[in-house]
C-alpha cells in the first residue's frame, strides 16, 4: 500500500467532474447504527429478537448499542459536513415511533427524529428517509409479520403518521428498502430476521405483502406531504448466464424474474411476470383483484442498491426456480461479492431501458473489508475501497452520460456498523467506528469520496 497509489486515486477522484447539481450522500439504517434498542419507550423489533437467537449472528453481537447514533447523532452530522455531503439517507425505526406497530405513537421516539431532521437541515444536509429498513415491530411478527396481509395496512398507517410528523421537512420518502433481500433472506433462507426457512413460497408471500404495503403507503405519504418525492429502493442485479447452455440461460432468466422483475414489473407495469406466475403456480400467495393496481403507484424516483453482478447457472436455489450462483475469477469483498464496477452501468441501463423511471438514485453502493486497524500515522488507508468508489462512480457517470436520469449517489455506508448476520466483522464504512470508545475516524476512502464531491462542476 503506497502513497503513490493513494495519490493516483485522489487524482482520479478529482478528474471525475460530475455536474454541480448531482447529489452525493451517505446512507445508513436505524438498526445498524442507532443502538438505544429499548430507550425512551422503543418497542422490540424482529432484529432485537433475532439477534438473541444463538448462532443467528456470526459474532454473537446485536444492534443494542451499535454506533450509539441515538446519542451521538449531532457529532455524526458534523462528520457528514466534514465529508462535504449534500444528503443523508437514514431509516426510521418503526418500533421507536410506534412501539407495537399499530396504535399509540411514542412521542419521545418521534422527538429523536425531529431533532435529527432539524439538525440535518440546519447543517445544510437534505434528509432522505426510508420508512422500512427491515426492523418490523415484533408485535406485528407475533401476528404473522409479512405473511399477514394486515401488516401492509399497518405499514401504510405508520407511513401516514410519519408524513404528518415530518412531511414539512423531508423531501424524499422511500417506502421500503430491498424487499428482495428482507423477504427472501428473512423468509426463504432464514439468514436474516425473522429467520424463517420457508423457501420460495415464503419469499413470494412476504414479497407480495411488502409490495402491497408500498402501494398503500404511497398515497398516505402524498396526502400528508403533497410536495414529497416518493419512491422505493430495490436491490437489483443484472443476471448473466455462466455459459451459453440452455440450462444456464434458463437459470439466469429465473434469477432475473425473482430478484428484479417480480418487483420492477409490479411497481412500474402493474403485473407480475407471467413466466414467474406459471413457474410458481403451486406456491403463490393470495394475490387479490386490485392488488397490482394498488402496488403500481406512480413514483417520483427509483432507488437502486447495487453491489455486484450475478453470474448464474442451473442449481438448487429456490425450487422451482433452480438457479445457482457462479463465482468468476476476480477480486471479492469480505462478504464474497465480486468487485465488478461495470455492474452499476449495466443495472442503470437495464432499468432505464425496460422501466424508464423518471429519476434514479443509487441509494447504496460500497464494499466490505476485513476489520481494519489504523497505521502508525493513525490513518486507515483503505485503498481498495477508495478505488471501488472511484471505479463505480465512473461507471455510473458513463450511464448518466448515455441519458439515464441518475440524480444522486449514496455511499454505503457513512460509518462502520452492524452488518446484520455478519455482526461487526465486515466493516463497510467510509468512516471507522471504534466501538469501545465510539470514536469516529474518516478513512482514506472518505477523503477520496470528498474529492469526488468537491470536483463537481
Ligand atoms: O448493510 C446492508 C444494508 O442494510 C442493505 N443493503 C446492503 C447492505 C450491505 O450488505
Amino acid at each position: 500500500m503506497s502513497n503513490a497509489k493513494a495519490a493516483a486515486l485522489i487524482a482520479r477522484a478529482k478528474g471525475l467532474h460530475l455536474p454541480k447539481d448531482f447529489v452525493f450522500g451517505g446512507a445508513t439504517a436505524a438498526y445498524q447504527i442507532e443502538g438505544g434498542w429499548n430507550a425512551e419507550g422503543k418497542g422490540e423489533s424482529i432484529w432485537d429478537r433475532f439477534c438473541r437467537r444463538p448462532g443467528a449472528v456470526i459474532d454473537g453481537s446485536s444492534g443494542d448499542v451499535a454506533c450509539d447514533h441515538f446519542h451521538l447523532w449531532a457529532q455524526d452530522i458534523a462528520l457528514m459536513q466534514a465529508l462535504n455531503l449534500d444528503a443523508y439517507r437514514f431509516s426510521i425505526a418503526w418500533s421507536r415511533v410506534q412501539p407495537q406497530g399499530s396504535g399509540a405513537l411514542n412521542p419521545k421516539g418521534i422527538g429523536f427524529y425531529d431533532r435529527l431532521i432539524d439538525g440535518l437541515l440546519a447543517a445544510g444536509l437534505a434528509p432522505h428517509v426510508t420508512l422500512y429498513h427491515w426492523d418490523l415491530p415484533q408485535a406485528l411478527q407475533d401476528k404473522g409479520g409479512w405473511y399477514n396481509r394486515d401488516t401492509a395496512h399497518r405499514l401504510a398507517d405508520y407511513a401516514g403518521h410519519m408524513a404528518q410528523a415530518f412531511g414539512d421537512r423531508i423531501g424524499h420518502w422511500t417506502t421500503l428498502n430491498e424487499p428482495w433481500t428482507f423477504c427472501w433472506s428473512g423468509h426463504a433462507s432464514g439468514e436474516d430476521a425473522p429467520g424463517l426457512t420457508d423457501g420460495a413460497k415464503g419469499g413470494l408471500a412476504a414479497s407480495h405483502h411488502a409490495l402491497l404495503a408500498h402501494g398503500l403507503a404511497v398515497p398516505r405519504i402524498r396526502a400528508a406531504a403533497p410536495k414529497a418525492q416518493v419512491g422505493i429502493v430495490l436491490d437489483l442485479n443484472v443476471a448473466e448466464p455462466a455459459s451459453p447452455s440452455p440450462q444456464d440461460q434458463t437459470a439466469a432468466r429465473h434469477f432475473d424474474l425473482a430478484q428484479n422483475r417480480f418487483y420492477l414489473d409490479a411497481v412500474f407495469k402493474g403485473h407480475y411476470p407471467a413466466e414467474l406466475l406459471d413457474l410458481c403456480a403451486d406456491i403463490l400467495p393470495d394475490i387479490r383483484d386490485g392488488d397490482l393496481a394498488t402496488i403500481a403507484q406512480p413514483l417520483d424516483y427509483l432507488g437502486v442498491n447495487i453491489y455486484r453482478r450475478s453470474v448464474m447457472a442451473a442449481g438448487t436455489e429456490w425450487p422451482p426456480l433452480n438457479f445457482g450462483r457462479v463465482s468468476p475469477t476476480g477480486d471479492y469483498t469480505a462478504v464474497g461479492y465480486e468487485i465488478f464496477p461495470r455492474c452499476i452501468h449495466d443495472v442503470l441501463i437495464y432499468v432505464h431501458e425496460n422501466y424508464g423511471p423518471k429519476a434514479i438514485y443509487i441509494a447504496e453502493n460500497g464494499m466490505a473489508t476485513a476489520i481494519e486497524t489504523p497505521d502508525a500515522q493513525g490513518t486507515i488507508l483503505d485503498l481498495q475501497r477508495a478505488a471501488y468508489y472511484v471505479d463505480h462512480i465512473a461507471e455510473m457517470e458513463r450511464a448518466r452520460r448515455k441519458g439515464v436520469p441518475v440524480k444522486g449517489y449514496f455511499a454505503w455506508t457513512l460509518m462502520d456498523n452492524f452488518e446484520w448476520a455478519y455482526g461487526y466483522t465486515v466493516p463497510f464504512g467510509i468512516v471507522q467506528v471504534d466501538y469501545a470508545t465510539q470514536a469516529r475516524r474518516i478513512k482514506f476512502s472518505g477523503e477520496t469520496y470528498r474529492e469526488i464531491i468537491k470536483a463537481r462542476r
